[in-house]
């Protein structure tokens, strides 16, 4: 057997011809643009009627549920609602292409390993069970029955159940994750990597603190009443791209909208709607940021320090003339705690700091304050730009400080709106997907069950790496996902799943993570979202929950893959038993019919009282949600003014260092790479590219197009080894001091403790780093 290389895939070669690759791209997002790109995508699937007939049903009242992002839809009862994101998504699940038991025959691991992500997943749709020959170094098809036995075999092998990790993604339904933490839970771990836990994650952590839920409060509605919004280090355009239709009703009412992102995100200036004729036939785009902030990357504790200080002054100040000040000073007294820490924290906030730190003047955090003062309701809505730092838990208490300061929290027309990337990541973790289990999940388990689940914490993303890494853990199962490649530190992350004894994915296209192969390895295809789910029940639906807390259901119509798939609460339920042979759960009866998994749900979690008839009414239901309500699930019964360190996660920026976010290009879903184009960046045909300022460049005696080496650093500026070489460099208007690239190009930048030490999240968006002419490389380098 050959031994597979251990290092990091390459980024594809680069097009000779510069120009042809990086042009400006002038229009607005949206538009013919949009269309053309979705007639591309059907094509390139060869998927034509299987496509069109999917993306009929998409967000329908009796569709399914869009895989491609989280964002809610009005009452999902709408008229097809164009998506070119969402189109791309249903598209490459639809695809005609199959990745068969031939195709695996023809092709090693080794060899497979030297493709690139695009071409892999490209293949099309995993169609059979397939177990790992290491003689051969291949996939070899085999029984759904036998590859059962064997992962139960190995399962209760191992010495402990704690040294199993099992890793959800977040496609997977309500349904789905609530069997498999049962599972688990019954298997005797809680050692549940979540890809939340490198997205989210201090969301999860950070608001429960703060108004205590970790969610979302706001429903779609509200943006109907918001006096303004905030987008803050999130990209619509590409990422949701449906929330553009609503801030194009937000502008067109006059709201501002105001944006604070280091880079400039074309879907977040101005947006063609492919669902208004007239837009689409005169071009005339609407805008969409009122303001447009450009903050250092990482900048966002001081802006929002220096936004909550300019208001406590500006409060003060209109106080001494005799008026009632900025802030809610009723709800304040009535609903929180801690403001008065918060308030000598800010004065003890110098405004020279926070213009260095937030690379804003001033000025400029004057003027999105006084935005935010004068709206008397406001939404703030953030993404990846916020929660991916070392202090990302901080960054997202510091926006609900802001917003509790003026109570826009719990009322119509205001409160806070984390994105939630995969479109059911918030429900995995509302049935029961979190390596911390509260009492309350632990008793509704036993109550409903009869066995006693595990009380003791387990592993988060980073933490199972480590225990794999550290042999600690010897098994890895995954629901889903790309875990390998999407994790930071792919020097460390790949060879340490090489030493795994038992490695399963269940996952309906072939990735990475999957060629990484244990002593024994298992490849379970499963049906996708588009596809119809027939149980001895007869056809099923499955739920979902959006950002907005929105629980609906999802049925797909398309003829399977392949006969042989299986749905992913059966395949769940199928390892299930084979693992536990004195289950005290019928795993069976479950899976004939959902309708039984979501009243088991529902004896768990009473917050889903009355799930499946509330599920069947048209757009589904709202999950409670108490900070909504104004009621504050925390310790006290209140909401909580939290402070945060200083005004930067790097103590000061040493000279010449510049901070690296890696972000999304517009072709591609996480690790799922469509296409080599980021349309509205300007990028077509490559990923290999570092987005620079253009003075950044010059002072280093750079220009644009020059092939250069990006090299990481500790905090204080010291290079730690870890390098990207010979991308090319781009001059962008991102904002000084700052640098982009594309994950998961980036993720050999980050150590696996590089994150944030509240929530675990990987700094993803907060990497120190040098830039330097391409230095030629050293013989058996690279
Ligand atoms: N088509 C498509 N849709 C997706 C996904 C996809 O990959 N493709 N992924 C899904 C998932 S899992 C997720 S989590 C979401 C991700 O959605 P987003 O949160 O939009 O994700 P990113 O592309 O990582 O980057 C977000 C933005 O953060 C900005 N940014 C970077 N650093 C900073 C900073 O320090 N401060 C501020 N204020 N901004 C910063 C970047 O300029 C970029 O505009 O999208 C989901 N939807
Ligand atoms: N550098 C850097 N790294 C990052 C990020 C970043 O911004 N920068 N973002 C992070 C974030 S926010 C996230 S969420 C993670 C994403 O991490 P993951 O969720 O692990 O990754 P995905 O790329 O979404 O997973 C893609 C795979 O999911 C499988 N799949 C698709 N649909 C289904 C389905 O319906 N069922 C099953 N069982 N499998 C399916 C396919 O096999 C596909 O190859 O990456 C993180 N990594
Ligand atoms: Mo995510």
């Amino acid at each position: 057997m050959k031994t597979p290389p251990q290092d990091p895939p390459k980024a594809p070669p680069p097009e000779a011809d510069f120009d042809k690759t990086v042009r400006p791209y002038e229009g607005p997002a949206g538009g013919w643009g949009a269309l053309r790109a979705v007639a591309g995508a059907i094509r390139g699937q060869m998927a034509v009627p299987r496509s069109m007939e999917a993306l009929h049903r998409v967000n329908q009242p009796v569709g399914f549920d869009c895989p491609g992002c989280a964002w809610p839809d009005p009452s999902h009862t709408s008229s097809f609602e164009f998506c070119e994101n969402g189109a791309k998504a249903v598209t490459w699940e639809a695809t005609s292409r199959r990745t068969t038991p031939d195709f695996f025959a023809r092709h090693t691991l080794s060899e497979l390993w030297q493709w690139n992500d695009h071409d892999l997943e490209n293949e099309g749709r995993l169609t059979h069970p397939m177990v790992y020959d290491p003689a051969q170094d291949k996939y070899l098809p085999i029984l759904w029955e036998e590859a059962a036995e064997r992962i139960g075999d190995a399962l209760r092998a191992l010495p402990d159940p704690t040294m199993a990790e099992f890793y959800t993604s977040g496609r997977a339904s309500n349904e789905a994750a609530f069997l498999y933490q049962l599972f688990v839970r019954e298997y005797g771990c809680n050692n549940f990597p979540d890809c939340s836990n490198m997205c989210h994650e201090a969301t999860s952590v950070g608001l429960p603190e703060s108004i205590g839920v970790g969610k979302g409060t706001v429903t779609l509605e509200d943006f109907e009443h918001a006096d303004a919004v905030f987008c803050i280090g999130h990209n619509p355009g590409t990422n949701h791209p449906r929330m553009l239709g609503t801030l194009r009703e937000v502008s067109l009412r006059g709201a501002p909208i105001v944006v604070i992102n280091p880079m400039p995100e074309r879907g977040l200036e101005r947006f063609v709607s492919p669902q208004d004729p007239a837009e689409m036939l005169t071009g005339h785009a609407v805008r969409i940021a009122s303001t447009y902030f450009k903050p250092r990357i990482g900048g966002d504790l001081a802006v929002l320090k220096g936004m909550m200080k300019w208001l406590l002054e500006a409060d003060a100040a209109d106080l001494a003339k005799g008026g009632e000040g900025l802030l809610d000073r009723a709800f304040i007294a009535e609903h929180t705690r801690g403001f008065e820490a918060l308030a000598a924290d800010l004065r003890a906030s110098d405004w020279d700091g926070i213009e260095r730190h937030s690379g804003l003047s001033r000025d400029d955090i004057a003027g999105a304050a006084s935005i935010y003062a004068r709206a008397e309701r406001v939404i703030v809505c953030y993404g990846m730009g916020i929660t991916q730092h070392r202090h990302g838990t901080e960054n997202v208490q510091q926006l609900a400080n802001l917003l509790l300061l003026r109570g826009n929290i719990g009322r119509p027309g205001a409160g806070i709106c984390p994105l939630r990337g995969h479109s059911n990541v918030q429900g995995d973790r509302t049935v029961g997907i979190t390596e911390k289990p509260s009492a309350a999940l632990l008793d509704g388990i036993r109550r409903t069950y009869g066995f006693e689940p595990p009380a003791a914490h387990g592993h988060d993303a980073v933490a199972a790496v480590q225990a794999i890494a550290e042999g600690r853990s010897k098994a890895l199962l995954c629901l889903g996902g790309n875990l390998a490649v999407a994790m930071s530190d792919p020097q460390a992350t790949f060879p340490a799943m090489r030493k795994l004894d038992l490695a399963v994915h269940i996952a309906t296209k072939l990735n990475r993570s999957h060629l990484i192969p244990a002593r024994q390895a298992f490849l379970l295809p499963c049906l996708g979202r588009t596809e119809l789910d027939v149980q001895a029940g007869g056809p099923q639906s499955v739920t979902v929950e959006d950002s907005m807390s929105m629980v609906h259901a999802s049925q797909g119509r398309l003829k399977p893959a392949s006969e042989h798939l299986r749905s992913e609460p059966a395949i769940v339920a199928l390892l299930a038993r084979a693992t536990l042979p004195d289950s005290k759960v019928d795993w069976e009866e479950m899976v004939e019919d959902y309708d039984r998994i979501r009243a088991d749900i529902e004896a768990v979690f009473p917050i889903f009282a009355g799930y499946n008839d509330r599920v069947r009414e048209p757009g589904g239901f709202r999950l409670d949600n108490a900070a909504s309500r104004r009621h504050w699930n925390t310790a006290d019964g209140k909401a909580h003014f939290l402070l945060a360190r200083g005004l930067d996660e790097d103590p000061a920026a040493a000279d010449g260092l510049l901070r690296l976010a890696t972000v999304r290009s517009h072709d591609q879903y996480n690790t799922t790479i469509y296409g080599m184009n980021d349309r509205y960046r300007g990028i077509h045909g490559r990923r290999d590219v570092v987005f620079v300022n253009p003075d950044d460049l010059a002072e280093r005696g750079l220009k644009e197009g020059d092939r250069i080496d990006v090299q990481a650093c500790d905090p204080l500026g010291a290079a730690n080894g870890r390098s990207v070489r010979g991308y090319v460099a781009v001059a962008f208007a991102i904002s000084r001091g700052s640098v982009a690239m594309y994950y998961p190009e980036g993720n050999g930048l980050l150590a696996l403790d590089d994150r944030d030490p509240r929530s675990g999240t990987p700094g993803y968006k907060s990497v120190p780093v040098r830039l330097s002419a391409s230095a030629p490389q050293a013989a058996g380098e690279g």
